[in-house]
């Protein structure tokens, strides 16, 4: 107890001493040329502060978070006090306010925090061409101005481009920077399917959905009508904050019971109750063939049906022998393989459970209870799908969906509930306009996988497609943007790969990875230093985000930079940038577009005034909205006013379950395909491996068979656990992990299951070292029956934290552990991964958030 009381003290302590620098950030502004951090105000400047009126402002939350919330900041002479969310009107669950996370809450420690980069700066060993190379990563800083800066960077890529041409200059990141080189002779980019794993180019080919947000889920209200809500690989209490959660506890309340099919035992499980079972990652499609299996052996038309014939009748093809597309082999049809007809392996539920770890017993039943609950959700993340060889899973968990008719009807839907779109499908019913910017084309067509990435810089080749590798020199790379060193996989060879190339610059607010092994390092504003913008996220709500401070030190935009290089490179820079910043912020005003009451179509959103106009000095015509432009940055937001029953729901596939030949698909067939030709091909194209038209169970590279040396005899092999790298509360992908309280408030343990740890004489809260065959990491870890046996979770995100005389990461960097392995579509298989884990003896790892944070100048 007196503990507890010790702590809320320091709390107030810290409170205190945060308001202060909050204060002093914003005054160091006329500091900014000073070095060594921020200045403390006096405590008479602070009282001063805090007794006069300031105003609420509407302050951007921008990441790439898998929300989108109103966040506010209160700003007393251009000094940011205090923080507070939406609170524009009364909350209730059919019109609720769209409240921020811990991250959001938290901006401000991001914008104003100490390690924000100050000036710009060179590696102190650099020299044109690289000097002392392998010192990127381990090198001092040195401040330069920004004329040297610029100079350096457009000197670089002119002599790059001139020794070596376009095609040596890679892109990691960045809109900007990439216009710029487009209109210089191009750049080399990259690709990848990130997010969305094999959904990423599925979804359109089989007909669910396209791949990006989900058009393959009912919106909110109608989830209220489902009676069970299976979410397969999805925990939105952790990666969907804001309103997801709290939707789906509309449906529970409503009747629903949900089923969790996920290797942890998830947040989102402790909210919405129901049952959880626990399934080995990477292993989903094999269960799904048990289930399909119990339903083609169990069904009876006319005593016990299982099977929704009609549904596979009028909307699919490829289920049987006598749903074939013409020309084709009718051997090679879903059923026939299910039963194992010709290959002689039929697909049991026990076959499933010994890939998957789930009783063959439940498989069975789950697959009864699916198919005989009137009104299922059949609902999955990206997760499941971000595992190498999963092309086919979508379309495996997609048929699951035609079987048993749980696709397009009041609470059926079958498909992707995951980011911005969790628990809420359908178009979007309020957008911004267009910027104005014109389009610029990069003329290099050379694109690089995110799985080859560092490989091609090493090795000097990458693969364009099927029977097609091409040969690339790269030297020179460009963050811009993104922070691709520690999103892709394989971040020991992208260290190598940055160690090696002739010149690397990253434009960043903080000494991020992408910036710690660069040689030069430009210093960007947040968006809360810029012009303002307008932010789309769930399809309700569109967000107009003001600016809140001047830029921070010497930190510029990312638009003034591209800018700035296109000068020196003898470009005209208004070929792509014709119109002010104020200009294109303005377009997307008057542009903004909301659905009618009725459904009917789109209208203006803003009445905009020639006094307006004028107030902003920018081009225009005055126009006629639904609000005002002041109501709108007033509030900040714009919100659909919703209800049940009104015009605005949406029920995924309904007119083509209605009438498949009125509305047909965009699939080869117009059907929902179970047999696609193009699937086939696509992957075929891409030039790694290949995948049968049906969804046929392909086991993946480092899934869960690769934990066995010998799967047949069951013998273990070196790397015995699986890996997962869950989103996390602390952070959006590597963005806030550098923010004190949150470090505090969410700790980055590793997650172990307590028997795999005794068997290695690991205890709560010991240090582990978890090796993966592609690199070596530290971890806290903590012990919880939350996670099955056999498997380890990893947050993904962390800030790499190299110990250059071990080549030991600290920090639980997960693509330190997560290999580059291209595979079909060009997967990102973050969840397939092999590791080993041990308790570490050397020196102690004290806990993150009692680290020294990256303070440069
Ligand atoms: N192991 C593993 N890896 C994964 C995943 C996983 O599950 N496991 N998930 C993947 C997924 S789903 C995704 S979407 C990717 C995300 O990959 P990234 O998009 O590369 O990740 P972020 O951390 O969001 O990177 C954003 C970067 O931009 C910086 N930034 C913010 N604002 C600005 C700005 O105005 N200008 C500039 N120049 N920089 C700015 C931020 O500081 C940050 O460094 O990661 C992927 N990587
Ligand atoms: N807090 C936070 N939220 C985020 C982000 C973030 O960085 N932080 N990033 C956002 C972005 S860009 C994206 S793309 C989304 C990603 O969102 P999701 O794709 O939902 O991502 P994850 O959190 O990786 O995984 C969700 C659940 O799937 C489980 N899982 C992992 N592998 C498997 C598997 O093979 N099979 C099964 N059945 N389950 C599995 C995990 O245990 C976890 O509970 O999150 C978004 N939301
Ligand atoms: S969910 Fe995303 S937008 Fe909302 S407050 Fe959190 S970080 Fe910001
Ligand atoms: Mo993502």
């Amino acid at each position: 107890m007196s503990n507890l009381i010790e702590k809320a003290l320091e709390y107030k302590m810290n409170r205190r001493a945060f308001l202060k620098s909050t204060a002093v950030a914003s005054a160091a502004l006329t500091l900014a040329g000073c070095s060594g951090g921020l200045t403390q105000v006096s405590s008479e400047e602070a009282a001063r502060l805090a007794r006069k009126e300031g105003r609420w402002l509407s302050a951007a939350c921008w990441h790439n978070c898998g929300g989108r919330c109103l966040n506010k900041a209160y700003v007393v002479d251009g000094v940011v006090v205090r923080q507070k969310t939406d609170d524009t009107h009364p909350d209730s669950p059919d019109f609720p306010q769209q409240r921020g996370c811990a991250r959001g809450r938290s901006q401000r420690k991001q914008v104003f925090g100490v390690d924000r980069l100050k000036y710009p700066m060179k590696r102190k060993h650099w020299e044109p061409g690289g000097g002392r190379k392998e010192l990127r990563g381990r090198d001092e800083w040195v401040r330069i101005s920004w004329d040297e800066a610029l100079d350096i960077v457009a000197g670089e890529i002119k002599r790059i481009k001139e020794k070596y041409g376009s095609r040596a200059i890679f892109v990691g990141g960045g809109n900007e920077i990439s216009n710029i080189l487009a209109l210089y002779g191009g750049y080399v980019s990259h690709w990848g399917t990130t997010s969305w794993g094999s959904w990423r180019y599925t979804g359109d080919i089989i007909g669910l959905a396209d791949g990006y947000f989900n058009f393959s889920h009912n919106d909110r209200f109608d989830l209220r009508n489902s009676r069970l809500i299976v979410l397969w690989g999805a925990n939105p209490a952790w990666s969907s904050l804001g309103n997801p959660t709290y939707n789906y506890l509309q449906a529970k309340k409503a009747g629903a019971k949900f089923i969790f099919i996920d290797p942890i035992y998830t947040d989102a499980a402790r909210v919405l109750g129901g049952e959880w079972i626990p399934i080995r990652p990477a292993t989903d499609h094999a269960m799904l063939l048990g289930m399909a299996y119990t339903l083609i052996t169990e069904d009876d038309p006319g005593t016990n049906p299982l099977i929704d014939w009609d549904f596979l009748n009028r909307c699919t093809i490829g289920f049987d022998a006598d749903h074939m597309p013409p020309g084709v082999d009718p051997k090679e049809n879903f059923k026939d393989y299910v039963l194992g007809t010709y290959d002689g392996v039929p697909k049991t539920p026990e076959w499933a459970a010994e890939i998957c770890g789930v009783d063959p017993e439940r498989i069975r039943s789950l697959a009864r209870e699916i198919a005989t609950t009137k009104r299922v959700a059949l609902l999955t993340g990206w997760a499941p799908a971000r595992v190498r060889n999963s092309d086919s899973w979508p379309q495996m968990f997609m048929t699951l969906g035609c079987m048993t008719g749980h696709i397009g009807q009041p609470g059926r839907m079958t498909g992707v509930s995951c980011h911005r779109s969790t628990a809420d499908g359908g178009p979007p019913l309020v957008l911004p306009g267009s910027s104005g910017l014109p389009g610029i084309k990069n003329p290099v067509a050379d694109s690089i996988n995110d799985n080859e990435i560092w490989d091609a810089i090493l090795k000097g080749k990458y693969t364009a497609g099927y029977n097609d590798i091409r040969e690339i020199n790269i030297q020179m790379i460009y963050h811009g943007g993104g922070a691709t060193l520690q999103t892709r996989d394989g971040m020991i060879k992208g260290i190598e790969a940055h160690r090696k190339v002739e010149f690397v610059v990253s434009h960043s607010q903080f000494l991020t990875t992408n910036s710690r092994y660069a040689d030069v390092v430009l210093p960007v504003t947040t968006e809360w230093e810029r012009e303002g913008g307008l932010l789309t996220g769930n399809r309700e709500i569109l967000i107009y985000y003001t600016k809140i401070t001047e830029p921070l030190y010497e930190a510029r935009d990312d638009q003034w930079i591209a800018i700035e290089i296109a000068r020196r490179l003898g470009l005209d820079p208004r070929q792509a940038y014709p119109i002010s910043p104020k200009q294109q912020l303005f377009n997307q005003l008057a542009g903004a577009k909301v659905m009618k009451e009725d459904g009917s179509g789109f209208e203006k959103l803003l009445t905009i005034t020639a006094a307006d106009i004028a107030a902003w000095g920018v081009q225009g015509e005055p126009q006629q909205g639904r609000i005002t432009l002041q109501e709108f940055q007033e509030k900040g937001i714009y919100q659909v006013p919703r209800k049940p029953g009104d015009k605005l729901g949406f029920i995924a596939l309904k007119d083509f379950r209605e009438d498949p030949q009125g509305h047909p698909l965009k699939t080869a067939t117009g059907k929902l395909e179970i047999y696609s030709q193009a699937l086939a091909k696509m992957v075929k194209d891409k030039g790694w491996t290949e995948i049968r038209p049906i969804p046929a169970y392909n086991p993946p590279r480092e899934g869960y068979e690769d934990t066995f040396a010998d799967w047949s005899k069951k013998i273990k092999g070196d790397y015995p656990l699986q890996l997962i790298t869950p989103h996390y509360l602390r952070r959006s992908h590597s963005v806030f992990d550098n923010i004190p309280w949150l470090r505090e408030a969410f700790p980055n343990h590793a997650w172990m299951n307590p028997v795999d740890a005794a068997a290695r004489g690991i205890k709560e809260g010991d240090t582990i070292l978890i090796t993966s065959r592609h690199g070596k990491t530290l971890r806290p870890v903590h012990l919880t029956e939350r996670i099955m046996p056999g498997v380890v979770a990893c947050p993904h995100g962390a800030w790499v934290e190299m110990d250059e005389k071990t080549g030991i990461d600290k920090a639980g960097a997960d693509n330190i552990l997560c290999g580059a392995i291209p595979t079909g579509q060009g997967t990102s298989g973050w969840n397939s991964c092999n590791v080993q884990v041990e308790r570490w003896t050397g020196a102690p790892l004290p806990p993150d958030d009692q680290w020294p944070l990256r303070i440069v100048f």
